[in-house]
C-alpha cells in the first residue's frame, strides 16, 4: 500500500554558504528518501527554505557591515543554486522573508494566544547598556551550566545540544559589546513547556497520542529519543515564544509592538508556508499535506533535536486537527580532517565551491557522504577516504562491472542482448540476490537506515563484479558461446536493475547507465520483475561511469584546506620579554598628516608631512598599496618618533607610523578613539 510523506529538511540559515557537514547529515538523506518513496509511488511532497530571521542573520548582517535584507538575498541565492547543482530536488525550496509566511507564523501565534496557550509574563533579561537592546539566543554568549562549554548561546549550546535560557549562562557576555550585561525588566509570552511533559513522554518513548498509536517508537533512533526524555525528565521550563528585536515576524497583538516572534517558532512553521505556496501553483489544499495519514518526516541534524520533538510538536498540537511528526531521523556531527566543521576558523569544505571546482564529480561526493553518514554516531570525511571510496568501490566495483556487461555484449552481440539459456544455480543465485536488494533496501530505507541501505545497492554491483570475474566469459566465449549468451544477458539484467536501485543515491550515474540500456529507471516496482531489458533490445556504447581521483587531486585539496586555515590562525609567535625601561625608552606620540604623496618610483611608498605639535616631520611609510594620499589628510595616527633616521630611496624619514596588520595582510593605522591633541604622548 502507498504511502503519503511530508518530508521536511531543516531550513538552513541564510546566513552563510553550506558545508559538507550540513549537506551529509541532512540535506543528502532527506533527498535520497525523497527520490526512494516517490519511485515507490508514494505520496511525497518535499518541502525545505532558507530561515532568514533570527540573530544568525542579524549578527551576521552586521559583521558584514550590510543590511539583514541584504543578507537573507544573498545567502537564499547561494544556498539554492548549491542544492540545485548538487541535484537536490526540493519540491519547493521557500523562504520565511516572504508574505505568506509572515502571514501563516502571524496567524499561528495569534490563533494560540486567543486560545490561551501562551503565557504572558514580566521578566528581567540581560540588556547591553552600550547598545540599547535586549540580549536573547545568540546576542548573549557564556559558559554552558551543562557540559561547560565556553562559548553556549543564550538559547542553546551547540555542543551538548542543550536548550537554555540566558540566565543560565555562566559568565553571560553581550555579543554585541562584549560587556557583561545588566538586568533590565520586559515583557514576553512563553510556551509553557512545563504543562506539556506527561503527553510528550508517551508519545516519544510509546509513539502514543491519546492512547492512539500514531508511530512506531522502534523506529525512532536512539539518540533522539534518549535526548529528547533525558530533557523530559530534567524538567521542562516555560519558554518565551518572543523578543526584543526589529528583525522577523512583528508579534501580531496588542502589546507587542516592538516585538518579534521567536526565531524557532516561526521557523518550522516555515514547512507549512511552504506547504502553501507549492499548493497555490499546484493546485492543492495544503491541509491535505498536514492531516489525516499523512506521515511528517523531519530531517535534521541533532543540534535542532528539542525544536522538532519537543516545542514544535506542542505548537503542531495546540494549533490543533494536524499531524505531529512520524519520525526525526536526527543525525549526529560530521567531521573534517580530524577536527570539528568550524565557520569561523573557516575549517570546511563548502559546496558551493567543491561543485564549482568539481561540477562532474557530484555522484562521487553523494556517494561517500552516504557511506560516511553520521546516521547513529559522529564520523569524520578526509578527501584520503573521498579517494578510497571513488577508486575502491565507484570505479573498481560499480563502474568496472558495469563498463564490462556492456563493453562485452556490445562486442559480442553487436549490442543486442542475448538470450538467456538454461540457469546454473549460480544464475539463479544472482538473479535472487536481485530481489533481496530490493526487499532490503526497501526495509532500510523506511527506518531511515539510508548508509546501509546505499551498501546493499552497492553489494549487488559488488555480487554482478563477481559473478563476471569467476565465470570469466571473455575467456569462455570460444569454447562455449551459448554459456556466455546467458552470462551476459544476466550481466546486462543485473545493470538495469542497479539503474534503478542506485537513482536515489547517485541520480546522475543511474541515469548514465539508464541511457546506456535504453530504459527507463524511475520505478521501484520493476526491480527483480525481469522486464526491465529484454534479449533482443539494442545497447549503447558505454562511457566510462567514474574517472579515479589521483593523489594530485587529494593533495591539492589538502592544501587548499591548510590555506583558509591559516587565514584565521596566522598568529604571530610572542616576542621576548621587555623591561619597563625598555619600553619607556620609546617615545610614541600622536601626529597628524598633513601632506602625503607617493615616493617616486617606488609603488609601497607614501612620503608623508606629520604635524607633531611642536615640530612637522618627513615620514617614509610603506602604505601606498593601502592608502590614497588624498584619503589620509588630517588623519591622526601614532609616530614612534627616536627611531634613528633612515634614508628611503632618498628621502630621509624622522620616525615611524605605527600600523596593526590582520593575518590576511590588511593594514589599517592605529588612531586615538578620541580627537588627542598633535604631539600627544603615548604610553
Ligand atoms: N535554521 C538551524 C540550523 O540551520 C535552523 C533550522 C531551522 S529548521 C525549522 O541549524
Ligand atoms: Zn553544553
Amino acid at each position: 500500500m502507498s504511502k503519503k510523506f511530508t518530508i521536511t529538511a531543516a531550513l538552513p540559515y541564510a546566513n552563510g554558504p553550506l558545508h559538507l557537514g550540513h549537506v551529509a547529515g541532512v540535506y543528502l538523506p532527506a533527498d535520497i528518501f525523497n527520490r526512494f518513496a516517490k519511485m515507490m509511488g508514494d505520496d511525497v511532497l518535499f518541502v525545505c527554505g532558507s530561515d532568514e530571521h533570527g540573530a544568525a542573520i542579524t549578527l551576521r548582517a552586521k559583521k558584514e557591515g550590510i543590511s539583514p535584507q541584504e543578507i537573507v538575498d544573498k545567502y537564499h541565492e547561494v544556498i539554492k543554486n548549491a542544492f540545485e547543482n548538487f541535484q537536490i530536488e526540493f519540491d519547493i525550496f521557500h523562504r520565511t522573508s516572504a508574505p505568506i509566511h509572515h502571514e501563516t507564523a502571524s496567524e499561528w501565534f495569534s490563533k494560540l494566544e486567543a486560545n490561551g496557550k501562551f503565557t504572558k509574563q514580566v521578566s528581567e533579561q540581560y540588556f547591553d547598556e552600550e547598545h540599547q537592546q535586549f540580549l536573547a539566543d545568540r546576542y548573549i554568549t557564556g559558559e554552558c551550566p551543562k557540559c561547560h562549554n565556553p562559548s553556549a548561546y543564550g538559547d542553546q549550546c551547540e555542543k551538548c545540544g542543550s536548550s537554555l535560557s540566558p540566565t543560565e549562562l555562566i559568565h553571560p557576555k553581550s555579543t554585541l559589546s562584549g560587556a557583561t550585561p545588566i538586568l533590565k525588566e520586559t515583557t514576553h509570552w512563553y510556551l509553557p513547556m512545563d504543562q506539556h511533559e506527561d503527553w510528550l513522554k508517551d508519545w516519544i518513548k510509546d509513539g502514543k497520542l491519546d492512547g492512539v498509536q500514531q508511530h512506531d517508537p522502534k523506529n525512532w533512533r536512539n539518540q533522539v529519543v534518549g535526548q529528547c526524555m533525558s530533557w523530559i525528565d530534567g524538567g521542562l521550563q516555560p519558554r518565551a515564544m518572543t523578543r526584543d528585536l526589529d528583525w522577523g515576524v512583528k508579534v501580531p497583538i496588542e502589546g507587542g509592538e516592538g516585538k518579534v516572534l521567536y526565531v524557532w517558532l516561526d521557523a518550522p512553521i516555515g514547512y507549512v508556508s511552504a506547504t502553501k505556496q507549492w499548493c497555490l501553483d499546484n493546485n492543492k489544499n495544503w491541509e491535505d499535506y498536514w492531516t489525516g495519514d499523512r506521515e511528517l518526516v523531519h530531517f535534521i541534524g541533532k543540534d535542532n533535536i528539542v525544536f522538532h520533538c519537543v516545542i514544535f510538536p506542542i505548537l503542531l498540537k495546540e494549533y490543533g486537527g494536524l499531524v505531529l511528526p512520524n519520525n526525526v531521523p536526527a543525525s549526529e556531527f560530521l567531521n573534517l580532517e580530524g577536527d570539528k566543521f568550524s565557520t569561523s576558523r573557516n575549517w570546511a569544505v563548502w559546496l558551493h565551491e567543491y561543485i564549482q571546482d568539481h561540477p562532474e564529480k557530484v555522484d562521487e561526493l553523494k556517494y561517500t557522504l552516504t557511506a560516511i553518514a553520521p546516521e547513529s554516531k559522529d564520523s569524520e570525511f578526509t578527501w584520503k577516504e573521498f579517494q578510497a571510496r571513488v577508486n575502491n568501490e565507484l570505479a573498481d566495483i560499480l563502474g568496472n562491472f558495469v563498463n564490462r556487461a556492456l563493453v562485452l555484449t556490445n562486442k559480442y552481440y553487436e549490442g543486442a542482448i542475448p538470450e538467456r539459456g538454461e540457469l546454473t544455480a549460480e544464475d539463479q543465485a544472482l538473479l535472487d540476490t536481485i530481489k533481496s536488494t530490493k526487499e532490503k533496501v526497501e526495509n532500510l530505507m523506511y527506518r531511515f537506515k539510508i548508509r546501509e541501505a546505499q551498501a546493499e545497492v552497492m553489494n549487488l554491483a559488488r555480487a554482478g563484479n563477481k559473478y563476471l570475474a569467476d565465470n570469466e566469459p571473455w575467456k569462455l566465449v570460444k569454447e562455449d558461446p551459448k554459456r556466455v549468451e546467458t552470462i551476459m544477458n544476466l550481466a546486462v539484467e543485473v545493470t538495469a536493475n542497479l539503474s534503478v536501485l542506485l537513482f536515489p543515491f547517485l541520480p546522475k550515474s543511474a541515469n548514465k547507465i539508464a541511457g546506456f540500456l535504453n530504459i527507463d529507471n524511475q520505478e521501484w516496482a520493476k526491480v527483480g520483475q525481469e522486464n526491465l531489458v529484454s534479449a533482443g533490445n539494442k545497447i549503447n556504447k558505454p562511457e566510462i561511469l567514474f574517472q579515479k581521483i589521483d593523489e594530485d587531486f587529494v593533495e591539492a585539496e589538502l592544501a587548499k584546506l591548510e590555506a583558509s586555515k591559516e587565514v584565521e590562525l596566522n598568529y604571530d609567535p610572542v616576542k621576548d620579554e621587555i623591561s619597563f625601561d625598555d619600553f619607556v625608552k620609546m617615545d610614541i606620540r600622536i601626529g597628524e598628516i598633513v601632506a602625503a604623496e607617493k615616493v617616486k618610483k617606488a609603488n609601497k611608498l607614501l612620503q608623508l608631512q606629520v604635524d607633531l605639535g611642536f615640530e612637522t616631520r618627513t615620514i617614509v611609510s610603506g602604505i601606498a598599496e593601502h592608502y590614497k594620499p588624498e584619503d589620509i589628510i588630517g588623519k591622526k595616527v601614532t609616530v614612534l618618533l627616536n627611531l634613528a633616521p633612515r634614508k628611503i630611496r632618498g628621502v630621509e624619514s624622522n620616525g615611524m607610523i605605527l600600523m596593526s596588520e590582520n593575518p590576511d595582510g590588511e593594514l589599517s593605522f592605529v588612531s586615538p578613539e578620541k580627537d588627542m591633541v598633535n604631539g600627544a604622548g603615548v604610553r
